[in-house]
């Protein structure tokens, strides 16, 4: 399954002429990880960090969850316009991007060990994390074979291959970075690392000033392009934490959902974080992936304010009483660019009466699924993803 989803990517390697699709869409969709059908999406089966996924994760129903995350020693190292320090502190201001995204449910800090990729079945000689043994026994459940931190950071050049539980992956000159998603059964994802093509330049541009656009890459010159850190970065940890690119779930049988009522059958957008291309500059994650989230990890949907299941006058009236309001996130700002307005009010009104249910983050591991423990049973999927156009240039007109 992994192997095929790798060959596809293969298949989509020069899609940038996909922005001239029209779309003039009315709502956008979130996709999860791997594109399972509706009815799989319906039953519960969709990837996410659940109960027995990570040994920080003790309590199946008490949010908010706490993860550990790691950055190589040589993260972004050999590169002109973006120290170490700086790349580090992308890092973190995008992972904190998307604890405000999830409403403070997802939370992360630095692992006590060093990042290491996870390659293979045992953990590297130096590793000064615990044992195989230690990791096995039931101290650290599920999360065969995630050694090291549950999120990890890598830059490599392009060629770089790995083979992780039997799926061999490759960056490709056209791969701006992948994400190997560690998962079990269908539910649960266990270890991600997340590499970085380091033979493109990268830049902060929040430290160089350059503003969010939604159309290129900061001007570069068409030789020597600039891709934003943080950008691809929110992205990647959207895959890390269960969203897919909505442009490619109806192809692979798979729905995109309301990020407002978690209904099926919305269209994609360009416009949306989760979009497979590079397209420019993000500051923060869309509300596409904002309610996808919410879906995922049994958060309230984003217009259910008072969170009783439906979209009804309390919700209007919280969402009036924050009008006029700036704070990115807060209730009422429903479509999460920071301002509480009409924009806000139109989508509530156009879904009064819904009925909305998040997914189910503390369901434990069922008996039919795998047995987290059970190295035979993991795979591991492969997002060769986030493409930049075959010239390098910017993919939007
Ligand atoms: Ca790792
Ligand atoms: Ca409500
Ligand atoms: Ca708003
Ligand atoms: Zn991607």
């Amino acid at each position: 399954m992994a192997f095929q989803q790798m060959m596809g990517c293969v298949r989509r390697a020069g899609w940038a002429v996909v922005g001239g699709v029209a779309l003039a869409a009315p709502s956008f969709g979130a996709t999860p990880l791997d594109f399972p059908s509706l009815s799989e999406i319906n039953s519960g089966h969709t990837y996410a960090w659940r109960w027995g996924s990570s040994y920080l994760m003790e309590q199946p129903t008490a949010g908010p969850y706490t993860y550990t995350y790691g950055v190589s020693s040589d993260f972004m190292s050999n590169q002109a316009n973006i120290t170490p320090s700086v790349a580090r502190a992308v890092i973190e201001h995008s992972l904190h991007s998307w604890t405000v995204a999830s409403r403070a449910q997802l939370q992360f800090e630095r692992a006590p060990w060093s990042a290491v990729m996870n390659d293979g079945g045992a953990p590297p000689d130096q590793w000064e994390g615990p044992s195989i043994q230690e990791w096995l026994n039931g101290d650290f459940p599920g999360v065969y074979p995630g050694w090291g931190a549950n999120f990890e950071f890598f830059s490599v050049p392009t060629g770089f291959t790995i083979a992780s539980q039997g799926v061999h992956y490759i960056m490709k000159p056209t791969s701006l970075a992948f994400t190997v998603v560690n998962r079990v059964g269908s539910t649960h994802i266990t270890s991600v690392d997340i590499y970085f093509n380091s033979s493109f330049n990268w830049f902060d541009a929040h430290e160089t000033g350059e503003q969010s656009n939604g159309s290129n890459n900061g001007g570069s010159a068409i030789e020597a392009p600039m891709y934003d850190l943080a950008t691809v970065l929110l992205h990647e940890l959207g895959h890390a934490l269960g969203l897919d690119h909505p442009n490619e779930a109806q192809s692979n049988g798979s729905a995109n959902l309301s990020p407002y009522t978690f209904g099926a059958g919305y269209p994609w957008s360009s416009e949306v974080l989760m979009y497979g291309v590079y397209q420019g500059i993000r500051n923060q994650p869309t509300f596409d992936e904002v309610g996808g989230v919410a879906f995922l990890y049994g958060l309230p949907s984003p217009l259910d304010l008072d969170n009783n299941g439906v979209v009804g006058g309390a919700d209007l009236a919280k969402l009036l009483a924050n009008w006029g309001g700036t704070e990115l996130g807060q209730q009422g700002d429903l479509n999460y660019d920071a301002k509480v307005n009409s924009a806000d009010l139109n989508i509530l009104l156009s879904n009064f009466g819904a009925h909305v249910t998040a997914g189910m983050v503390g369901e434990p591991i069922e008996s039919e699924d795998a047995d987290p423990s059970t190295p035979s049973e993991t795979k591991a999927l492969v997002l060769d993803c986030y493409h930049v156009p075959l010239n390098g240039a910017g993919t939007t007109e």
